[in-house]
């Protein structure tokens, strides 16, 4: 039998462990042979596809025992499918195993899925879900260290080095983003400026005057960063800053490419979600080929957002995540709504764990608009960077009648003169016709019109309940 035992290790990289002893030391070597360059943790960011998945397996035993032990609402479910944590011998019995989802969370509201009583928690986390009760998660002490490890490994998978000055603009608090990216970088050895987000025009004057080299942000926020500079002469060129580490959010190519050039650095892309763990879960390289999603702390899946079946090889499908490594909320099967692929193959940067393909959007935030399926990043993929536009959007969805109606509003960039509006707006529907298939009104705003975001920006203005203007 595997029994359940937690492990300190500065690293966060080996972490919860089976006490499978052989096993576990044979990890723990493997973890520390080989010298990669620029990796935090070489040994297991390299760890070959054989071993890692041993090593999984070894934790994936301890992740259903840590379940069944101690969260009766697993237990119970478990039972129900006859599943008992040792009978699990392969990594496909996962398939076996039912699917967790967000209102699981939200019934078992505050702390019924916790593998561990209050007292033994460092900490909390919660979500605002637009409907209901926020989802909350919690985290032992040992969780936290993990979390701080994988963050830190991300960082340094994206070019930041220790001593680093980090500039942390995601908001702090309840969201995971602030203190995770904080912690992380702390765990990496960077001086960290907690500044968290709004107040943009101090943030912009702390930025020219500290010279930090990494900016933690939404890719929104980064934008909204960019612009108050830009409406007060100041250069963020002259800052400093080479990478930016951006996420929390979907963001396209297109609005990548916009950050780089009005700021001047270099944005990666980071992933994560609360109930998982928070941002850290993948992490784009210097390659920026896909997210590497840290193997040895989650087991990835891909199904078919209708049928929950596996998705086959190099489809997109919506990510389910099961945490290999969590002692306060373990979670099995998670369903995250994020639409993604996965690759398997090698990346140049010599990591071997999986990539997750640019997440397109959640499955929840696709609309349909009259038979074609849209996610607001591929409208955005089109609009930011079209000439005499500005990269600040929203889709608004009315109803008319039994039709949902898509109107696209984008402000024009500064100084682009208003009668050239409605010929803007006419070459972005024509643009989004051709590009997406989708039919949509373009409004072309007045810059400032639409709202700045402080944190995750809100795409989607939907007016279904209220008659479309006109009908
Ligand atoms: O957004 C954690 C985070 C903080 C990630 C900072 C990265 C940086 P939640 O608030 O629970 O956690 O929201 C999680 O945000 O399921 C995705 O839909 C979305 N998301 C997160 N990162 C990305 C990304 C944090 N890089 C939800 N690209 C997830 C696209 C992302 N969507």
């Amino acid at each position: 039998m595997i029994a359940w035992t937690a492990t300190r290790d500065p690293q966060g990289a080996v972490g919860v462990q089976a006490t499978d002893a052989a096993a576990a030391r044979q990890f723990a070597q493997a973890a520390q042979a080989t010298q990669g360059d620029g990796m935090l943790h070489p040994g297991v960011e390299t760890m070959s596809r054989d071993e890692l998945q041993a090593h999984q397996l070894l934790r994936l035993r301890a992740t259903l025992r840590n379940a069944w032990d101690h969260v009766p609402w697993q237990r119970r479910r478990l039972r129900a499918l006859g599943v008992e944590p040792e009978a699990v011998e392969s990594l496909d019995d996962l398939r076996q195993l039912p699917f967790m989802v967000k209102s699981d969370l939200r019934e078992q509201y505050p702390f019924g899925l916790f593998a561990r009583p209050l007292p033994e928690l460092a900490r909390l986390h919660a979500s605002s879900g637009t409907t209901g009760k926020p989802t909350v998660v919690g985290y032992t002490a040992g969780d936290l260290q993990r979390w701080a490890g994988l963050m830190a490994r991300s960082l340094r998978c994206a070019g930041v080095r220790p001593g680093d000055l980090v500039h942390n603009a995601y908001g702090y608090g309840l969201f995971t983003g602030g203190l995770g990216a904080h912690d992380g970088a702390t765990a990496l050895g960077c001086p960290v400026v907690p500044v968290s987000g709004g107040g943009t025009e101090r943030q912009v004057a702390l930025i020219m005057d500290f010279q930090p080299r990494v900016l933690c942000s939404t890719p929104s926020y980064a934008l909204a960063i960019a612009e108050v500079a830009e409406q007060q002469g100041v250069d963020l060129h002259a800052s400093g800053l080479a990478i930016g580490l951006f996420g929390a959010e979907p963001w396209s190519q297109a609005m990548r490419a916009e950050i780089e050039a009005r700021i001047g650095l270099r944005a990666v892309d980071v992933y994560g979600l609360s109930e998982i763990m928070g941002p850290g879960v993948a992490c784009e390289c210097e390659c920026r080929a896909g997210l590497h999603g840290w193997e040895d702390h989650f087991l990835f899946e891909l199904i078919d957002p209708e049928t929950g079946d596996p998705v086959a090889d190099g489809q997109a499908g919506e990510l389910v995540i099961t945490t290999l490594s969590k002692e306060a909320l373990p979670m099995l099967r998670y369903r995250t709504r994020d639409i993604t692929r996965l690759a398997y193959t090698r990346c140049d940067c010599g990591r071997t764990h999986v990539r997750l393909l640019r997440l397109a959007g959640r499955s929840d935030d696709m609309l349909i608009i009259r038979g074609v399926n849209v996610y607001p990043s591929q409208v955005e993929a089109v609009l930011v960077g079209r000439p005499g536009l500005a990269p600040h959007y929203q889709l608004v969805v009315t109803r008319s009648g039994h039709l949902d109606r898509l109107r696209l509003e984008v402000e024009a960039l500064p100084g682009v003169p208003a009668s050239q509006y409605p010929a803007l707006a006419g070459d972005a529907m024509h643009h989004v016709k051709s590009m997406i298939g989708l039919s949509a009104e373009v409004a072309v705003l007045e810059p400032g019109r639409l709202p700045r975001s402080q944190g995750k920006a809100v795409r989607v203005r939907d007016l279904r309940e209220t008659p479309a203007a006109g009908d």
